[in-house]
């Protein structure tokens, strides 16, 4: 593998309806796309950063920053015999695990065009289709979130993640309960309760988890949380690298993990953090991060992996954008995805879409 050019394409996609949670609102997908090119191939990416720094703490300016003057300089020009030999080239860089899992994926689809080898496959996944549930955004009210929630039902899903705030927790959990006749229910609070509100977490009736309940960035708390009788803890926020995950498990922190190649830097190690939770028997499914295409088919065929145990929030195209910047996924019988089996990603590129929804452009050689 030799890489020789690198394209940075920032982009900005509308959403088909604002997104909301604790920590932000979003009416558009802003992402940094990477294309790298090299002996006739072409590889893409996407950094998941937002353009605040409110869920984890890169941002699209800081993503850039890293990867032109630190990441896409330690691989251009260079012969490499792997993705993974490529990877060593950068992995002295502390941080900045999306600019680091938004420069992978590129890797990973060059190699598997090159290659001709499905990015499933690549990774050792051997399920065609994938569970999915989807993340429900928090609401202004009772009326508005049952519209939601009938609406997806509709639609096919049959797991159903909540936003919900310390204001916001039996309103939304009782309006799921009535309208999604018994489908599996999540929470998911973005780190905003605290340990005194330990009694209301507890919450009635089944919970499939309670999503990254506390601080962003603790494990003890957690624990403390989870040794009290709650509900299943997932955490989200909190494991950004291996040595957290390695720490949650053994404070007893966590029962599900939710894994994002973003926010734990790369396939690769999303890989083997799967591999790691499931010998220490946690359930575990891979996040979303509202991505376009490119990163959706990454999380896609992440998710088609055996150890991947519970529903992924991955959701159809459709449930995030009127048009996308490359092929559409659908939501299938069963509330699932199907795994492109196609080289690489496995899916096309829009050129007229993503010239539409770019902001900015720049090649690095
Ligand atoms: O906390 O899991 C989260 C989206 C952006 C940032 C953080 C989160 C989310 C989601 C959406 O929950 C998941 C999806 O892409 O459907
Ligand atoms: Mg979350």
């Amino acid at each position: 593998m030799r890489i020789d050019r690198v394209e940075l394409v920032h982009v900005s996609l509308p959403l088909r309806g604002a997104f909301r949670s604790a920590i932000a609102a979003k009416a558009e997908c802003q992402s940094l796309l990477l294309r790298v090119n090299g002996e006739g191939i072409s590889g893409w990416g996407e950094v998941v950063a937002d353009t605040k720094p409110s869920y984890a703490p890169e941002t699209v300016v800081t993503a850039r920053h890293v990867l032109k003057d630190f990441l896409v300089p330690a691989v251009l020009g260079k012969s490499f015999a792997s993705v993974d030999e490529a990877l060593a080239t950068f992995s002295w860089v502390r941080g900045h695990a999306m600019a680091k899992a938004g420069l992978e994926l590129a890797l990973w689809d060059w190699w598997g065009r090159a290659t001709k080898t499905s990015l499933s496959k690549l990774l050792g996944g051997t399920k065609a289709q994938v569970d999915v549930g989807v993340s429900v955004g928090l609401a202004g009210d009772e009326a508005e979130l049952r519209a939601t929630l009938e609406r997806f039902h509709g639609d096919g899903y049959r797991r159903f993640k909540l936003k919900v705030t310390p204001g916001w927790l039996e309103v939304p959990l009782r309006a799921a309960r009535d309208v999604l006749q018994g489908a599996p229910l999540a929470i998911d609070a973005n780190g905003t309760f605290t340990p005194e509100h330990t009694e209301r977490l507890k919450v009635s009736g089944p919970l499939q988890f309670l999503e990254q309940p506390l601080a962003w960035d603790d494990l003890v708390m957690h624990a403390a949380l989870k040794r009290s009788g709650a509900p299943p803890v997932a955490l989200d926020e909190s494991i950004s690298t291996w040595a957290q995950l390695e720490s949650a498990i053994a404070l007893d922190a966590l029962d599900v993990v939710n894994v994002k190649p973003g926010r734990i830097g790369g396939l690769s190690l999303a890989v083997r953090c799967l591999t790691r939770a499931r010998e220490a028997g946690l359930g575990t499914f891979v996040g979303g991060m509202l991505e376009t295409a490119i990163g959706r088919a990454g999380n896609v065929a992440l998710a088609s992996l055996q150890s991947v145990t519970l529903p992924s929030d991955l959701s159809a195209t459709a449930r995030y954008f009127e048009t996308d910047i490359g092929s559409a996924f659908v939501l299938r019988e069963g509330s699932r995805l199907d795994v492109p089996t196609a080289p690489g990603l496995g899916i096309e590129v829009d050129e007229g879409a993503l010239s539409r929804f770019t902001l900015a452009s720049e090649f690095l050689t």
